[in-house]
């Protein structure tokens, strides 16, 4: 079987690696890569790449094409989704391999967008060309997770991220922040930031720790995510860095009906974005919240706390990735309990892997 040759599947590893590039940058399209190789004696040669380019177009598959020009022909074709079949901002992707004389592809996931959904396999099959999908499907399920989880379920996919100390607490009663993490796991949350296309805190983080919520890693002061925070009914502190500085980050306040008029044209005048949010049973409705921020385009959720949005959001079924930080520290009694620490992570999530940034020890979960 194609799909268990170590050659092949080092070359569908390259183009997922090649896809990760732009992770985040390609707007509502998935960042999509693709490698054309030709075989000499059995030896790769790759005579094109392409990742899908900043802004979502063109393609990666006619970035590749492009490249490869005459050497496209009789190549294999390695893609990280499954091309595209539709007329849409640019022709079919599947059209172009097919008129550039590839000979195989090799797919990692079908497309479910509506408009292909299969029919870029089925067009690449009925000219002819060896198609083989699902090469590293695992991977590039979990790489391109936001695009699915979008398009499948219409909500962002939501990434929970909890730093913890050793005696499972994440602040102190009544006090502002407190590091519980060193600066290398910082680092990392500033990476996930950038990540993502939105991230999101309560009112309760808000008044307690001040956060900036931007990406402050050096090269990457661009890459920081919108900024939202849920007010719900209740007033906001105004006097917050979030409210600022708002050159780096949109910033959204997610606010209920009953929202204080004044500080709505406070926040308005101040250049922040009002999104409107539906109650349940007193609180913010979480699933037409994630369905209204999706179809705005974002993709990728970040959630950084505190306590109460974390447990709402675990409580609700709507956590797909989770990373918790342990920090070498006890609180003690005066700490404010974790709604879940490494050692109760619910059953429906399987940890992924474990690092040391430096004292700290991270934990990183999928939902199954
Ligand atoms: C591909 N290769 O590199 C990407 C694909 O608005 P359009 O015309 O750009 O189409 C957007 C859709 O194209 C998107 O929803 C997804 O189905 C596909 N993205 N397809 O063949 C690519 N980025
Ligand atoms: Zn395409």
């Amino acid at each position: 079987m194609s799909l268990e040759n170590p050659i092949h599947q080092r070359l569908m590893s390259a183009c997922l690696r090649l896809a990760r590039r732009h992770e985040g940058l390609t707007g509502t399209n998935p960042s999509v890569g693709t490698l054309l190789v030709q075989f000499h004696n059995g030896e790769p040669v790759v005579v094109g790449r392409g990742v899908t380019a900043l802004g979502g177009r063109p393609h990666a598959e006619s970035v590749a094409i492009a490249e490869a020009g005459i050497r496209a022909h009789g190549a294999t074709a390695f893609v990280s989704l499954e091309p595209c079949s539709h007329h849409g901002v640019t022709p079919p992707c599947a059209q172009a391999l097919i008129d550039a004389g590839v000979a195989r592809v090799f797919t990692a996931w079908i497309d479910p967008d509506s408009r292909v959904d299969g029919k870029g396999h089925a067009m690449l099959k009925a000219a002819g060309i060896d198609v083989q999908i699902g090469l590293h499907g695992h991977q590039a399920e979990r790489d391109l997770a936001g695009y699915l989880t979008r398009k499948t379920l219409n909500r962002p996919h939501v990434h929970l991220k909890l730093a913890v100390s050793r005696d499972g607490k994440i602040g102190i009663k009544e006090d502002g922040q407190i590091p519980i993490t060193g600066a290398v796991s910082r680092a990392q949350v500033h990476r996930m930031r950038s990540l993502s296309d939105a991230i999101l805190v309560g009112a309760g983080t808000l008044r307690a720790d001040d956060p900036e919520l931007t990406c402050r890693l050096p090269g990457l002061e661009k890459r920081s995510p919108k900024r939202f925070v849920l007010a719900g009914n209740q007033p906001l502190p105004m006097n917050r860095k979030l409210f600022r500085d708002l050159t780096h980050a949109p910033t959204f306040v997610v606010a209920g009906e009953n929202f204080d008029e004044d500080q709505r044209s406070e926040l308005s005048r101040a250049g922040v974005n009002l999104f409107s949010a539906e109650f349940h049973n007193g609180t913010i409705a979480l699933p037409e919240l994630l369905d209204d921020m999706a179809q705005t385009g974002i993709s990728t959720l970040f959630v950084e706390g505190g306590s109460a949005i974390a447990s709402a959001f675990l409580n609700a079924g709507l956590v797909d990735r989770l990373s918790i930080f342990m920090g070498p520290a006890e609180i003690g009694g005066n700490g404010v309990a974790a709604p879940i620490t490494e050692k109760t992570v619910p059953d429906d999530f399987v940890l992924e892997r474990t690092m040391l940034f430096s004292e700290d020890r991270y934990s990183g979960f999928n939902r199954r």
